[in-house]
């Protein structure tokens, strides 16, 4: 399997798979690495992006504040594990009058492409949509239009153009917490018009993978591999005690990554641990960030907890192929 993304991450707290065990992903025995108290003023810390940056880490956190509001903060790290989170969250310049005001900001991803980070996220505009900037430094964010109508959540950039053209993976929803949902990619010229929007896939309605039955939604940026791109996402289950969501893993194909090559019928990750478990939403892992090293193929996954405090685990390229061609729909 060839790695063709990602990058060296040397101080990355990388762990091997402990013996016996069983999963295609471990955790970091550190985990949660980010508790509530992140920075000053945080109730919750969790479904995060980070990237490499310099010679550390940088990240667009989402930290809901203790009066409930939902925000997005730069954080940074030397070792991907112990992070500085700002205090006050990121001021958006240059951005359309009419977009621009605030009303509020969560579940980014960022995407690294021609020397830029760009930051997708979850954008309040008369209903959720897919807000979309870029930066050099973490310090000044520059916004672009909205990429799409409301209401959109969990949109999520390729790590290059396909076919000479940027590409989106999202996932249509309502105003709410949403009972259904599938995800489509869509495509643009200049991160400005999207267009040629795809189905990917659904939710499967049927025993056969329940626990991604009510909603689907794309994680962090595709990884490319020479079999295609590998996309971690997230399914949710309907339970009598509300949503469960987990972890699962699918391989696109790599020139028209709208055509899904597989997908796997049993989850990757689910909520087991207490910190998963327990918290502001039970019963959530949901992954924003997956690090590649590019020499030796493994991957750093970060993902919020219980919507209250962010985990680490690792895995490998060819962990998660092998994972989803061997649990194939
Ligand atoms: C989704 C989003 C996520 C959250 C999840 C579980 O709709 O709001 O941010 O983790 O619900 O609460």
């Amino acid at each position: 399997m060839k790695i063709l993304s990602g990058q060296s991450l040397p101080n990355m707290p990388w762990q091997e798979k402990p013996a016996g065990c069983r999963e295609a992903i471990w955790r970091y025995s550190g985990n949660p690495i980010i508790g509530r108290d992140g920075n000053k003023r945080s109730n919750s810390v969790f479904n995060s992006a980070v990237v490499p940056f310099g010679d550390g880490y940088a990240g667009v956190f989402r930290c809901d504040s203790r009066s409930i509001s939902m925000d997005l903060f730069a954080g940074f790290s030397k070792d991907g594990y112990h992070w500085q989170i700002n205090d006050e969250p990121i001021q958006f310049i240059g951005a359309d009058a009419e977009i621009a005001p605030r009303e509020y900001r969560y579940d980014a991803r960022i995407t690294m492409m021609d020397g830029k980070y760009y930051v997708t996220w979850c954008n309040g505009y008369h209903g959720p949509t897919i807000g979309v900037a870029w930066t050099e430094d973490f310090k000044t964010f520059h916004q672009l239009e909205n990429a799409f109508l409301p209401f959109n959540r969990n949109g999520v950039l390729f790590p290059r153009k396909v076919n000479g053209m940027y590409m989106m993976l999202s996932r249509p929803s309502d105003n709410g917490h949403t009972p259904f949902g599938d995800i489509y990619l869509s495509q643009s010229r200049d991160l400005e018009f999207w267009g040629r929007h795809r189905f990917v896939f659904s939710t499967v309605k049927s025993d056969a993978s329940a626990w991604q039955s009510t909603k689907v939604g794309p994680g962090p940026a595709p990884i490319e591999t020479d079999e295609g791109w590998l996309l971690i996402y997230h399914g949710v289950i309907t339970t009598c005690n509300g949503f469960v969501y987990r972890m699962g893993v699918a391989l696109l194909d790599k020139d028209e990554p709208w055509k899904v090559k597989y997908r796997s019928k049993d989850y990757l990750m689910a909520p087991w641990e207490l910190y998963e478990c327990v918290g502001d939403v039970p019963n959530v892992v949901f992954p924003c960030a997956a690090l590649t090293d590019k020499d030796t193929g493994r991957i750093a996954v970060y993902y919020g907890c219980a919507d209250t405090v962010t985990g680490l685990a690792f895995t490998t390229v060819d962990e998660l192929v092998n994972f989803a061609k061997e649990h194939a729909l």
